[in-house]
Order: structure tokens, then sequence, then C-alpha cells
């Protein structure tokens, strides 16, 4: 049986991370069977970030090389019919979202007060009474400091925000009227866009990105519309 290592779901979706929204939703769209396993951490992680996955005795790391091991092992039964221009435009839009938007979200979340009074409790107020209080200041700083790193914590807020709403609007042109980014029905790519959105879109976080995705009329409804088909029943 899969088994897929991942956070804590909440805010009635299935994870607050894009990465391991994106495999559970590839492993749903090809009706994959498999066993959630939740993390209260990623400190057990095999490069000590999540989603990782399990599988007849083999673990792999990276939402990408799982997705790459479940079509190596399975089948690629949803990219498959992509012609090679296709896949390179999902591949971009792929990077855009993952290396791109997902900067601003992560800022959007840690470092705007407001946010962080609502993310803090809910990914900390487990732990136990001294660790509850100095592991979020920890932290917190590591990530202020990871953006600082990448670029995108040099940046004023104006600016971290215009970048993000960039990546929003260009998945929404390429998304256009169609159903799915590549047609009418879904590929790998959109359960890539599908663990953004509703990680944008559902919790109650928020911010410039989230007011710029529901005015992209295309946008919410595409959300709604995976959501509907792959998480109809409980859990979400
Ligand atoms: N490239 C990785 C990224 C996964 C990732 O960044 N996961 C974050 C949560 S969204 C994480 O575990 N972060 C822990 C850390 O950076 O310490 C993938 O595609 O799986």
């Amino acid at each position: 049986m899969i088994q897929l290592y991942k956070f804590k779901a909440c805010w009635g979706l299935p994870d607050p991370s894009p990465f391991c929204v994106k495999v559970e939703t590839y492993l749903r769209m090809v009706s994959l069977p498999y066993e959630r396993v939740e993390c209260a951490t990623m400190f057990k992680a095999p490069k000590k970030k999540l989603p990782y996955l399990t599988d007849g005795g083999r673990t792999i790391p990276d939402s990408g090389f799982i997705l790459d091991f479940l079509k190596a092992t399975y089948g690629d039964t949803l990219d498959g019919r992509l012609s090679a221009e296709e896949r390179a435009r999902g591949h971009a839009l792929r990077r855009m979202l993952e290396e791109s938007l997902y900067w601003p979200m992560v800022y959007s979340r840690w470092m705007e007060d407001r946010n962080w009074a609502v993310i803090k409790p809910l990914f900390f107020g487990g732990l136990p009474p001294i660790l509850r209080d100095l592991l979020p200041l920890f932290a917190r700083s590591r990530v202020k400091k990871t953006l600082w790193l990448e670029g995108t914590g040099r940046h004023a807020r104006d600016e971290v925000y215009d970048l993000g709403r960039q990546d929003l609007s260009a998945l929404s042109v390429q998304l256009g009227a169609m159903p799915y980014l590549f047609g009418d029905s879904p590929t790998s790519f959109d359960a890539v866009a599908y663990g953004f959105l509703v990680n944008l879109l559902a919790p109650p976080i928020e911010s410039p990105l989230k007011d710029h995705a529901l005015t992209l009329a295309n946008l919410p409804p595409y959300c709604a519309r995976i959501r509907e088909r792959y998480y109809a029943g409980p859990p979400a």
C-alpha cells in the first residue's frame, strides 16, 4: 500500500502544503489507493521536507520525484496524451508555481503579523509548553532568513505581491475557458495548480494574492471543479 507522509489536514483542505496537496490530488486523479500518514513535523523526512511517499519498500521524497516514480511504476495515464509543446508549457507552469509563486505565499503566511497569528497556533499549538513557545520563534526567523537568501525577502511588500499576482494572472491566461489546463481532462499539472490554488483560496489567510486570485474569474471555479471531482467525500 502506498503511504503518503504529509502534514495534518486543516482548514477543510487536505494539507496546508501545496506540495502535499499536489501528490494527494495526483493519487486521486489516477485512482491509486493510498494511506495518509500525518506528521507533526518534517524532522523524520529523508530530506527534512514533506511530502514523501513509501511504496513496496521504497521511500521517495519530493513531490516531483514522487510523481516521476508513480508514472514510471504505474503508468503515465494523465500526461501521456500531451504533445511535446504542451509538456514544455506544463513544465514551465509547474516551475512558475513551485519556484516563484511559492515564495510570495510563504511570505504572506509567515511574515504578515495577522496571518502569523493564524498559522502559529495551528502549526505549533500541539507541542509541549516550552517547545510551543520557542519553536515558533526559531521557525519564523528561519523562514525570514530563507526568504532573504532566496531573494523574495529583499523586496518591498508591494513588490513581493506583484510578483505573485503576475504568476496567478499567467496561470489564469493558460487556463482560459478550458475545464483543465490542457483541455477537457486533467493532467499532473492540474494537480500542481490545485495544490497552490486551494491553499490560497481556502485558508483563513487574507492577502493581496488571495484577493487577486478571486478577481481572476476562471480560477475559483477551476479550483472548485477539481475539489468537487476528487475530494467529494470526507476526508477533504
Ligand atoms: N521540492 C519539494 C518542496 C517541498 C517543501 O518545500 N515542503 C515544505 C512545506 S510546503 C517543507 O516541508 N518545509 C520544511 C522546511 O523547509 O523545513 C517538493 O516538491 O516536495
